[in-house]
């Protein structure tokens, strides 16, 4: 019996690392590969972390299994031999908190450029995002108007966005922090240019919750009383998912919308598209067709 058991501590590390090692294959890490240039400095930050669990795991493991076995070996009743007591290494203990305190300085240190690009303010690739915003979407702005193409507010169970209208001549309008009686809004829809920087505000209406775009590895909580800025890079022209990543009530499970990478003429037009739903009163084109039928 006491060989099954040194066989059944040692079979399910040995399942894990071949479980681990095909994973990659059939797709179990992550929903798809990152369809952000961002994402990919995420996922290899999450491999490089793997390797290091890994080693460990195999190690302590390997320790546990060499144990196992040379226990079960002095236990035969043919073998005589008394308990031995340890009290302890302090040599050991000492390797044993030191190295994984480098392993975890070294992990803090290697990601802190990752972080930065991705959370710290002045690190946001501010010069790209002003060149689509005056360049490519031809938008009247000054340089203390905002980047952000869109305000999305999280509210018990859905995504409510606000993109800025377009003036009388037709231009694109800067996003204000307040609604403006241009705004241009939709539910559950995000619409947004591809392969370029683009720059959301995020805001929460009630309770916590969490933009999450799982192909671009994007995620962060949406907090009562915050607006804070999230940027992102959609590496293809196509629909992503936009979830939830926090329990925020009952229909937390409804909290499911689109996220759509598109070019900028695609962009501009849904805009536009937008405005005429938006403001289509009927008055015109009732007085066109009364002019018709005169
Ligand atoms: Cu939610």
């Amino acid at each position: 019996m006491k060989w099954f058991w040194c066989l059944f501590f040692a079979f399910w590390p040995i399942l894990a690392i071949a479980v681990c090692a095909v994973a990659p294959a059939y797709g179990w890490w992550f929903p798809s590969a990152a369809a952000s240039p961002l994402g990919q400095r995420i996922d290899d930050l999450f491999y490089m972390i793997l390797i290091i669990t890994t080693i460990t795991f195999v190690g302590t493991q390997a320790g546990l299994a060499y144990v196992l076995f040379t226990g079960a070996r002095r236990t035969d009743p043919d073998v005589d031999q008394k308990a031995w007591f340890s009290h302890g290494s302090h040599q050991l203990e000492v390797i044993w908190s030191v190295v994984p305190a480098f392993v975890l300085l070294f992990i803090a240190l290697y990601q802190l450029d990752v972080w930065a690009d991705y959370r710290v303010k002045d690190m946001f690739p501010r010069e790209k995002m002003s060149q689509l915003l005056e360049d490519k979407l031809h938008q009247k702005r000054t340089k203390h108007d905002s980047l952000a193409l869109a305000e999305v507010t999280a509210r018990q169970f859905e995504w409510r966005i606000r993109y800025p209208g377009f003036d009388e001549d037709g231009n694109l309008l800067p996003l204000m922090p307040d609604p403006q009686p241009t705004d241009l809004y939709t539910v559950n829809d995000l619409h947004l240019p591809v392969r370029v920087p683009v720059m959301i505000n995020l805001k929460s209406q009630d309770v916590q919750h969490s933009f999450f775009l799982p192909e671009l590895r994007v995620k962060q909580d949406a907090v009562p009383g915050l607006v804070i800025p999230v940027w992102f890079e959609a590496k293809s022209q196509q629909s992503y998912a936009l979830l939830c990543a926090e329990l925020c009530g009952w229909g937390h499970y409804k909290m499911k919308a689109q996220f759509v990478a598109e070019s900028d003429e695609a962009f501009l037009e849904y805009l536009r598209e937008l405005q005429r739903q938006q403001f289509f009163d009927g008055v015109a084109e009732a007085a066109e067709s009364a002019e018709d039928d005169e």
